[in-house]
């Protein structure tokens, strides 16, 4: 992308179009927020039988300190007008999916769309966004699915009908057949991810582990409210005790736990569950869905402790 011909292009239902240059964007008042994106497919592999999509297992998950100028102010600068229902983001790469050509986009009710939180972000760890993060420009939406995160973003459109673009109608929605409408994904429902104690089996990747005092840790979020507590089993989801919770990075960010298990020699499955401040809590098993969207189940770890 050459980022001296690129424009922000911000139009549709708006009293005064604009069209920026990153310089501009970047001059503009900034704000930097840790924020965690987790893809909607991540876990999609846990699945039986599994989408025809990428086969994530617990990896699609990051968190990074992303920089850029609130959306909110721009919106009101262009003067929303008064039939507004949507704020349609368009990145730049075009392909086919589900045998239909489009451009990636995706579209947010104006309500959301004008939280002070959400940016157009231009860096990503005080660094210039690299190519695969979306250079130039993204959107954060804290809180939200990996694919509302639009790269490569060169429009943004005010419209007044409920945008109907492949990666809005067709994918990212939850439902058992192609015939139901389902419901769309939205927000990351809660979860919680341990880092495997021990060493591994590289073929089964059960662990090993010496008996004696271990500290488990790992991280937990959710995008509908800040992680409240987060339960610890070593014997697959039978008995479960609270682990501590680390320092809060912010609301829309993982926040660290650990707990302290006097590992007994035998076989134990590991697991963590999180709950948030709107009173959601991590299934012990997936709920299938034709997707293989948003399977935020407890993970299980096998440990064998020598
Ligand atoms: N323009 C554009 N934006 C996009 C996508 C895409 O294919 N094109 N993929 C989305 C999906 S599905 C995810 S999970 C995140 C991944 O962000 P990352 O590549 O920075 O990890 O980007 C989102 N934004
Ligand atoms: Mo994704």
């Amino acid at each position: 992308m050459d980022a001296d011909a690129w424009r922000l292009r911000l139009g549709g239902l708006v009293e005064r179009p604009l069209a920026l240059t990153l310089a501009e964007l970047q001059a503009r008042p900034a704000r930097t927020l840790p924020v965690t994106l987790e893809c909607a497919g991540n876990g999609r592999a846990f699945l039986e039988p599994r989408a025809e999509s990428q086969p994530w297992l617990s990896e699609a998950v990051g968190t990074a300190e992303w920089t850029g100028t609130p959306l909110a102010p721009l919106l009101e600068e262009a003067g929303l007008l008064d039939d507004a229902l949507e704020v349609v983001f368009t990145g730049l790469d075009r392909g086919f999916q589900g045998g239909v050509e489009h451009d990636y986009a995706r579209s947010l009710p104006v309500s959301e769309a004008l939280r002070g939180d959400v940016l157009l972000a231009y860096a990503i760890n005080r660094q210039p966004l690299p190519p695969q993060h979306g250079y130039p420009l993204r959107l954060i939406v804290p809180g939200w699915y990996g694919m509302t995160h639009v790269k490569w973003l060169a429009e943004i459109s005010v419209v007044a009908e409920p945008f109907r673009g492949w990666q809005q109608e067709d994918a990212y929605r939850i439902h058992e057949s192609e015939d139901d409408p389902g419901t769309p994904v939205t927000r990351m429902l809660p979860r919680s991810l341990l880092i495997p104690p021990g060493i591994p089996d590289f073929m089964t990747r059960a662990r090993f582990l010496e008996a004696g005092p271990c500290q488990l840790a790992g991280r937990a979020w959710s995008g509908f409210a800040p992680v409240e507590r987060v339960e610890v089993s070593v014997d697959g989801g039978t008995t479960w005790e609270d682990g501590i919770l680390e320092e809060s990075l912010g609301d829309f960010a993982w926040r660290g736990w650990r707990f302290d298990w006097d590992a007994r020699p035998g076989e134990h499955v590991l697991s963590c569950r999180a709950t948030d401040g709107a009173g959601n809590v991590q299934p012990l098993d997936p709920v299938w869905n034709l997707g293989g969207y948003c399977n935020n189940a407890v993970q299980r770890v096998h440990v064998t402790v020598a």
